[in-house]
């Protein structure tokens, strides 16, 4: 392998040395609170409990009965101040009180004046009416129609806790009464899950990934290509461990490692370790990395050994490259500069550089949610086969590193469980093929109700859309999560009867029928631990405070519905909430057990409420793929030809247009490239800093990011000028599906024509009999594009948008979002 590289000729192969302190910080944990999980202060009659949440474990204190307010846990070394937040969402204006029906609803049944949805005219009901009401349409729907007229997508992230997951419930209960439609895959990586069985046999972004210790002692050159671990580690499904940042403060000192972040905006990660920052045209990073390959084929760069013994199918993918492919085009780097606006010589620069020395590829998700987001996670890894470091130490590729801390060493601490197993459909009825498939790409909603009876293609497969008449959601928020508000809402009109649980009165609650109030889990117990892949400790998320109104806890929710569909027993297995938890933990401890961890009985661990594990010396250097590496043919990747596939005949077979056999650029419906400039700017609707999704959003935490009241629309400097916009002014930004008010932060760290509004931002329409109407607050999905990524994956392309903004000069409308329907308080 060459490795003429101009760009830096002293890049050698190193060993760093890493300190012992801080080694042992990437994984240990440090003292814990004296007392356990509960700590008295008699003096003034308050108390504090240990309990999580998605930011991070904290204390939460209780003063007569009222949880007043919470400190981060001691031991979280980078806490999430957003956590606060979890306090607030308890009381504030936009907590669900009570369970509510929406008038016309109560007065006239299902399908009642379905436009008045989102109006807000709703009656309080006892919470007897309600469970049966809702009881009452299942059974309908169940009896005289069947399982198909159900929807039960419930996508969502709920809340931190392995026993309280009521999706889970949920599907258990429409399990046990005939079934129902579920939705599968994610709008987080499901183009990229679709397409990894074909390259590599697995999902590849999951779990522990090449330690940070691997990098940090190997790697010359960490490349952050649309990833911002900085921001995206803040929270996690179970509570965040937040050790990311002890690898960052080691990155900052390496001078001597390039970093390079290749992304529109300039996030902190790039900042704190005076990282470069190649603000390359969003997407546009697959004709980048098709330049890229270009220079490192036609300089011979690349590395055949790998090529040849660890991949299927380059040759195709090298013609494609020359020109001899599907489309004809040569993918040289001038072609590649025109497309992502780097200069072609900086591609060939990048090129040398990945070959120069030990190279860590590192990616995150917004490129494959986009239209055709398949290709990415494919161009990415075959960039990386290019490179040719693929387990090696510090070297190769990884789609992770910003979620889950994936990159910590792991304790050796047991698996932890959940409680509900949702089970199998209970054959009542029969379900005919007609009558629709079972699941949907969790995507697909909208086009599931426009268009019932009608065929769809997915992932090699042609199924029928259903004819759903009924939703019930827990733990997600639709009216954020999906594209196209406006088109949505229309489609969303199809429902006879929507039912949703939460505890906040999101936009989904206000476009619902029935809202049934759910407990936040500082009203009830839970377990759980600290760290997807560190695995820390084991935790006991304690019950802060008594339900708050009249909320119930979802388990109680879902028992009360079992009952009236008499179904009781086999819902509850006969368990209490804390059967379950105790259930989960006792295995646990069995698994503990027999890799010779001692874990303490689950009453002294509920006294304590914290178990605390340790890092095995030999978990400290993982190198993902090392196996596959040193022997291929002993460890095959699990795929057809048991080598990464560069090119896959099985997708070949599928016949779409739309997802070819090999890495490929097709232009999307919308981008910077396009030739119609009705709509010249690009909207990055990318994950919060400041809230998981939607989650918080309600909250004081608001004061930290909010400008002139509404969601953030970070502008470059340029673009605001030449619209006479400054930092702070309300904006409008708008396109041929929407409009959204948002307070302009205008800055250089972003690149000219894209903007960011960041998903999760709580819809707030100004006026729900205008189908166009604004949004007062500034949720980006109204603006966002609703189609799948390609018929493969069928997942969102929700970073496929163009928009146009200006400086909003007409009356300002209040923000109403925030606090519930009048008759909810
Ligand atoms: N434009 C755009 N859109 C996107 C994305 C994007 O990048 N751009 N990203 C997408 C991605 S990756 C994702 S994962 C989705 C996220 O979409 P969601 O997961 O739907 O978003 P959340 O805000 O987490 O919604 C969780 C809901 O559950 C409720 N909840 C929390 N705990 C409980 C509980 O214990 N019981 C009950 N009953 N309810 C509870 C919360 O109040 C909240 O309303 O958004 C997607 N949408
Ligand atoms: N704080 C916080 N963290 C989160 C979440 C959250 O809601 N809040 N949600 C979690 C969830 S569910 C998920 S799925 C993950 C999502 O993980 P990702 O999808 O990786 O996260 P995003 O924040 O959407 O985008 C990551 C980076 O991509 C950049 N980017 C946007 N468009 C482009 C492009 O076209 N090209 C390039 N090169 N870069 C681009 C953005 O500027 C951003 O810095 O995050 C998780 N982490
Ligand atoms: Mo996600």
């Amino acid at each position: 392998m060459s490795t003429k590289s101009s760009w830096s000729p002293s890049l050698s192969r190193r060993r760093f040395l890493v300190s012992s302190a801080s080694l042992a910080a990437l994984g240990a944990a440090g003292s814990v609170l004296p007392g356990g999980v509960t700590r008295a202060f008699a003096a003034d009659n308050s108390k504090e409990v240990l309990s999580a949440s998605h930011w991070g474990a904290f204390y939460g204190k209780v003063e007569d009965g009222r949880f007043v307010s919470l400190r981060p846990w001691d031991k979280d070394p980078f806490p999430n101040q957003a956590v606060h937040g979890v306090q607030d969402v308890v009381y504030n204006a936009a907590r669900i009180k009570y369970p509510m029906v929406r008038r016309a609803y109560l007065e006239n049944g299902p399908k009642a004046e379905r436009d008045s949805r989102g109006s807000g005219d709703f009656v309080k009901v006892s919470w007897d009416q309600a469970l049966d009401l809702v009881a009452k349409e299942v059974k309908r729907l169940q009896d005289e129609e069947g399982p198909w007229a159900i929807y039960t997508g419930t996508y969502g992230w709920q809340s931190s806790g392995r026993a309280n997951n009521s999706q889970a419930m949920l599907k258990k209960l429409m399990n046990l009464t005939g079934g129902a439609v579920f939705s599968t895959g994610d709008y987080s990586k499901g183009a990229l899950a679709g397409i990894m069985p074909y390259i590599m046999g697995q999902i590849d972004a999951e779990g522990p990934q090449t330690s940070y210790l691997s990098i940090l002692e190997n790697t010359d050159q960490i490349v952050f290509w649309a990833c911002d671990p900085w921001k995206n580690n803040r929270i996690a499904y179970s509570p965040p461990d937040h050790g990311e940042h002890l690898f960052f403060d080691e990155l900052k000192k390496k001078n001597e490692m390039k970093k390079l972040f290749i992304n529109p905006i300039r996030g902190e990660l790039c900042k704190a370790t005076d990282g470069e920052w190649l603000a390359s045209r969003p997407h546009a990073d697959i004709p980048l990395a098709l330049g890229i390959c270009h220079a490192l084929l036609t300089e011979d760069l690349y590395d055949k050994d790998f090529i040849e013994n660890y991949t299927y199918g380059f040759e195709t993918f090298a013609d494609y490259l020359m020109g001899k492919g599907w489309d004809k085009i040569e993918k040289t780097p001038e072609w590649a500069a025109e497309q992502c606006e780097v200069p072609a010589d900086k591609i060939r620069e990048l090129a040398r550089s990945f070959v120069a020395g030990r190279t860590m590829l590192v990616s995150g998700w917004t490129p494959q949610r986009q239209q055709h987001g398949e290709q990415w996670p494919w161009m990415f890894i075959t960039l990386a086969c290019m490179v040719g470091q693929i387990g090696l130490p510090g070297g190769g590729f990884c789609q992770r590193y910003h979620l889950d801390n994936p990159g910590a060493p792991q304790s050796n601490g047991p698996a932890l469980g959940s409680a509900v197993n949702p089970g199998k459909r209970t054959e009542n009825k029969e379900w005919p093929d007609e009558n629709g498939a079972k699941t949907i790409p969790c995507a697909r909603i909208v086009d599931m109700l426009e268009n019932p009876g009608k065929e769809f293609e997915h992932n090699g497969e042609t199924h029928i859309y259903p004819d759903v008449k009924m939703t019930y959601w827990t733990g997600g928020n639709p009216f954020h999560h999906h594209q196209d508000r406006n088109r949505m809402r229309k489609a969303w009109k199809k429902f006879d009867t929507v039912v949703i649980q939460d505890y906040q009165w999101t936009a989904t609650a206000r476009f619902a029928d029935i809202v049934l109030p759910a407990t936040t889990t500082s009203e009830r117990n839970d377990i759980d631990r600290i760290g997807s892949v560190a695995n820390k400790a084991i935790l006991r998320m304690a019950k802060i405070i008594d339900p708050v109104f009249e909320a119930r806890n979802d388990y109680d929710i879902f028992t009360e519905l079992a009952d009236r569909l008499g179904v009781k027993d086999q819902f509850t297995e006969g368990k209490s909430e804390q059967d379950m938890i105790k259930g989960i933990y006792e295995q646990a401890k069995e698994m503990a057990a027999r890799k010779n961890v001692e874990m303490p009985d689950f009453d002294d661990f509920w006294d304590k409420g914290i178990v605390e594990f340790e890092v095995p010396e030999e978990n400290l250097r993982r190198v993902k793929y090392a196996d596959f590496r040193e022997d291929p043919l002993m460890n095959m990747m699990p795929t057809a030809t048991g080598k990464i596939e560069i090119y896959s005949k099985t997708i070949e077979k599928m016949s779409y247009d739309d997802c070819p056999p090999h890495p490929s650029w097709i232009e999307p419906a919308e981008w910077l490239g396009q030739k119609d400039k009705t709509y010249p700017v690009h909207l990055s609707s990318n994950h919060p800093d400041w809230r998981m999704h939607s989650q918080l959003c309600s909250t004081k935490v608001r004061e930290i990011y909010a400008i002139a009241g509404r969601e953030p629309c970070l502008i470059n400097t340029e673009d605001a000028a030449e619209r006479g916009i400054k930092d702070g002014d309300i904006v409008r930004v708008f396109n041929g599906r929407g409009q959204i008010l948002a307070g302009a932060k205008v800055s250089d760290d972003i690149r000219r024509s894209v903007i960011q509004v960041q998903e999760g931002a709580w819809y707030d329409p100004d006026d729900v009999s205008d189908p166009n109407t604004l949004c007062k607050y500034g949720d980006p999905n109204v603006l966002t594009l609703d189609i799948g990524t390609s018929r493969l994956a069928q997942a969102t392309s929700a970073h496929t948008c163009m928009v146009q903004f200006e400086k909003y000069t007409g009356e300002v409308p209040e923000v109403t979002a925030f606090v519930a329907p009048a008759a909810a308080e």
